[in-house]
């Protein structure tokens, strides 16, 4: 009997590329620039979105979209600074572009300046997911070692910055800034490295700029129309 083989060739992750794409142009448009926040968990990321709120106190829209496996912990911290809607993703170990849709549409309509997504606790399955950012933000906090960028090298390589948070806990850790900064770029050359304290704000500052430069550029704005 003749045998015929056909193979069928599909792209099966060209739909959620499509909308990754589609959420970042239409935010793109309207001047909001969208960060992905991701860490282990405990790594610091709601307590330096508490503090870049803080240190902004209202110069600048600011949204957040923030994501855990259960619980709406975190979006009550957060609420007293910013909008904020919390995505309870029922045990999944990461976002996904339609959860972040669906959790943007509750927001109340406005030009923001800032759309900050609060990912998941978890260095590995993130690194797989385009949620529609213009900039990816990996914490790195002093009490987990330096020896991280190396163990987890996608979620470092697919960056732009790296937070090095808790840097109050620098005297009682091994921990050395330089030694992670060098294994982080070892994988990502061109990655930014910026050493946080949240509790004390040391560092929030040349954080926030470096977010209003990143925003200006990614953006094309002018540096002049970087604060509204
Ligand atoms: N010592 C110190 N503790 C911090 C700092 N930032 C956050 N924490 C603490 O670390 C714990 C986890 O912080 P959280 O922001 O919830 O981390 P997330 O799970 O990554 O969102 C909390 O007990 C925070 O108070 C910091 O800069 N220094
Ligand atoms: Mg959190």
């Amino acid at each position: 009997m003749a045998r015929q083989v056909i193979t069928v060739a599909r792209d099966i992750m060209a739909a959620t590329r499509a909308a990754s794409d589609s959420f970042r142009a239409a935010r793109t448009a309207a001047g909001t620039f969208v960060v992905n926040v991701v860490s282990s968990p405990g790594s610091g990321k709601t307590s330096l979105l508490q503090a870049t709120a803080r240190h902004w106190a209202g110069r600048f829209r600011v949204a957040v979209l923030v994501g855990d496996l259960a619980t709406d912990r975190d979006a009550q911290r957060l609420a007293p600074w910013v909008d904020v809607v919390q995505m309870t993703t029922g045990g999944a170990c990461h976002l996904e572009i339609p959860l972040v849709e669906k959790a943007f549409e509750r927001l109340p309509e406005s030009p923001w300046d800032f759309l900050f997504i609060e990912n998941v606790g978890n260095l590995v399955c993130p690194a797989s997911h385009d949620l529609g950012e213009h900039w990816r933000v990996v914490l790195v906090s002093v009490t987990e070692g330096d020896d991280k960028p190396a163990k987890y090298p996608k979620m470092f390589r697919g960056s732009q910055t790296l937070v090095v948070s808790k840097t109050d806990l620098l005297p009682h850790v091994p921990f050395s800034v330089e030694a992670v900064a060098q294994d982080a770029r070892n994988i990502q050359p061109d990655l930014a490295v910026l050493p946080v304290c949240a509790l004390d704000g040391n560092g929030i500052s040349a954080w926030c700029e470096h977010l209003e430069t990143a925003r200006a550029h990614r953006l094309g704005l002018p540096s002049s129309a970087a604060c509204r």
